[in-house]
């Protein structure tokens, strides 16, 4: 991969190393799988696929830097209340790495080829680097804080749009019946103002697509750290905006999270927000 900011045995190329390594492998297994678990409820789903994943980059990142800690979704008892407090234990290490090995199981599970691999680096609670991959497509995207975003080795920047009404924008269907509902009011509310709604069932990936310009904006309701570190990254140095949904900054105990190319992210924060009132 020749990606020009990274070099050496830097984080970052731990971090491609990695996720590259974990997407040969869940590709060789779409359509395969063996083990199919449900986790919190119905739509809650892991794999062995999953669950392989997320060793394989645990292993790789614990040589590298064994004094680091690591936050991995399948390494986190199932729901929300967990998640959360497996976060703050953790958020105010050194170094975190926070991995969703398959963002995208449902998708995966299905054999419809959007998912995704994301590792993220946090210092002291600050992602300082991001990297997302899609292995169907063989596409990596990497952000290094202050050094920019790549997809394919070439710098990303985000899409043009200054209208709502031009924009193409992404959303995921929550699991839980609160965040369902929440969901269904943005929707109703920003699918008549923008160009169209696309929904591909991997959060990591949404945002690694607003970070490309392929997409406006992305909300979801009910993420946690792992769907969202790296992407927040990815579309910052890409030069969008990363925040909650009522438009406050991003960090890393964010779970409904709003993102855009920035130019749209006024008008998309407050139709967000009227959603939630008028709801
Ligand atoms: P996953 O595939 O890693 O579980 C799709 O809308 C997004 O929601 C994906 O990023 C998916 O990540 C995540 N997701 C799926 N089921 C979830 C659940 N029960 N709770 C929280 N997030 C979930
Ligand atoms: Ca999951
Ligand atoms: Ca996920
Ligand atoms: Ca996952």
């Amino acid at each position: 991969q020749d990606t020009p900011v990274i070099g050496g045995k830097s984080f970052t190329a731990v971090a491609i190393n990695c996720a590259a390594k974990a997407g040969e492998w869940i590709k060789t297994k779409l359509g395969k799988h063996t083990s199919l678990s449900l986790k919190y409820s119905a739509q809650d789903l892991v794999t062995e696929v999953d669950k392989g994943a997320e060793k394989m980059i645990r292993n790789l990142i614990m040589i590298q830097f064994p004094h680091h800690s690591f936050l991995g979704e399948e390494g986190v008892e199932p729901g929300p209340e967990a998640s959360a407090q497996a976060l703050q234990e953790m958020q105010d290490e050194e170094y975190l790495w926070i991995v969703d090995p398959v963002d995208g199981t449902t998708n995966f599970v299905h054999g419809f080829p959007f998912f995704s691999v994301s590792i993220a680096l946090a210092h002291k609670g600050e992602v300082i680097v991001g990297v997302v991959y899609d292995p169907m497509r063989d596409e990596l995207f990497v952000a290094e804080k202050g050094k920019g975003a790549y997809v394919h080795g070439q710098v990303m920047s985000v899409s043009e749009e200054g209208t709502l009404r031009e924009g193409l924008i992404a959303t995921g269907f929550p699991a839980s019946p609160e965040n369902a509902r929440l969901n269904m009011q943005s929707l109703q509310a920003i699918a008549p103002q923008v160009r169209n709604i696309r929904s591909g069932g991997s959060a990591a990936l949404h945002m690694a697509y607003v970070a490309a310009g392929r997409l406006s904006g992305f909300w979801e309701y009910g993420l946690n750290a792992w769907d969202i570190a790296a992407g927040s990254l990815l579309i910052k140095e890409s030069g969008g905006i990363v925040t909650d949904i009522v438009g406050e900054p991003y960090h890393l105990g964010v779970r409904h999270v709003a993102a855009s190319n920035g130019k749209v992210h006024d008008s998309f924060i407050s139709e967000l927000k009227k959603s939630a009132i008028h709801g």
